[in-house]
């Protein structure tokens, strides 16, 4: 019974730090002499700041995400699906080495791309539309998590300006990371320059995430969340601006957090692009 209880925690262990309360009760119950002491906040404490090995894990998962990224726009072409892209981006990091994926691709056309957790379908790529790709890989056990927004054929007019500020929104998150930096410090740069760039509300979610074995590996920089960056953290930085209904942009890279700034780890270009 023991036994069984155990290969549960094995199986969550590496995604998520904890067992299901059903593993839990199997583990008391087949060890009842012993007392149970849940470490979920240490092990998730522990985890956020990365040694050597780990870094540099993370650092070939961004590099295999980020060649990729810079692929997209050769791939790119009116027609294409979402799927079909999702699949594409998938296959390319694993020709790179990448063990799999590090989550489900979120490959959005057009209106699709406002939404922040769209699951691909079967749309085509249209002229003129927002293609937003988030993805990430998984190199020996650690994850990449980038996005990046193309437009196919020009770029309208009101999606240069978004583009713009969720560029310089990023630019602003960044300059705020450093050891000791709060994460909310963080979150409230990017989200203060959207919100005074004439787009309010147009940040959706937290502004980056922490990453490691798993794609959301504890931490985040949230305007309610008292994380305080340490050296060797690796961050998302994430911000997005999104009109419903028409479409939206979002930039992510991964960083290092480091004594007196970052380690950018994703080199994917960013500059505005129609293809
Ligand atoms: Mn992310």
């Amino acid at each position: 019974m023991l036994a069984e209880a155990l290969r549960g925690v094995g199986r969550l262990g590496i995604n998520a730090p904890g067992i299901t309360h059903a593993n839990a009760m199997l583990v008391k119950k087949a060890v009842p002499h012993v007392q149970l002491t849940d470490v979920g906040d240490a092990v998730k404490a522990a985890r956020l700041v990365k040694d050597e090995e780990e870094i540099k894990a993370i650092r070939k998962a961004c590099e295999i995400a980020s060649k990729v990224g810079d692929k997209i726009p050769s791939i790119l072409k009116e027609g294409i699906g979402e799927s079909e892209m999702g699949a594409e981006l998938a296959y390319r990091m694993q020709r790179l080495g990448a063990t799999s994926v590090s989550f489900e691709t979120i490959s959005a056309f057009g209106p699709g791309s406002a939404e922040p957790h769209y699951l691909p379908g079967d749309r085509k790529l249209r002229p003129g539309e927002p293609a937003l790709f988030d993805f990430g890989c998984k190199y020996d056990r650690y994850c990449s998590d980038i996005t990046r927004t193309y437009f196919l054929g020009s770029v309208p007019k009101k999606f240069e300006r978004v583009y713009q500020v969720v560029l310089e929104a990023q630019q602003k998150a960044l300059e705020v990371i450093r050891a000791g930096a709060k994460g909310r410090d963080v979150d409230a740069a990017a989200r203060e320059h959207i919100e005074l760039s004439g787009f309010p509300g147009g940040l959706i979610h937290s502004v980056g995430h922490g990453l490691g074995l798993s794609v959301h590996d504890g931490g985040r920089m949230a305007p309610n969340d008292d994380l305080v960056l340490e050296e060797n953290m690796v961050m998302t930085v994430e911000p997005g601006i999104y009109i419903p209904g028409e479409g939206g942009v979002r930039i992510e890279d991964d960083v290092r957090v480091t004594k007196d700034g970052y380690e950018m780890l994703t080199s994917a270009d960013k500059r505005l692009r129609a293809v």
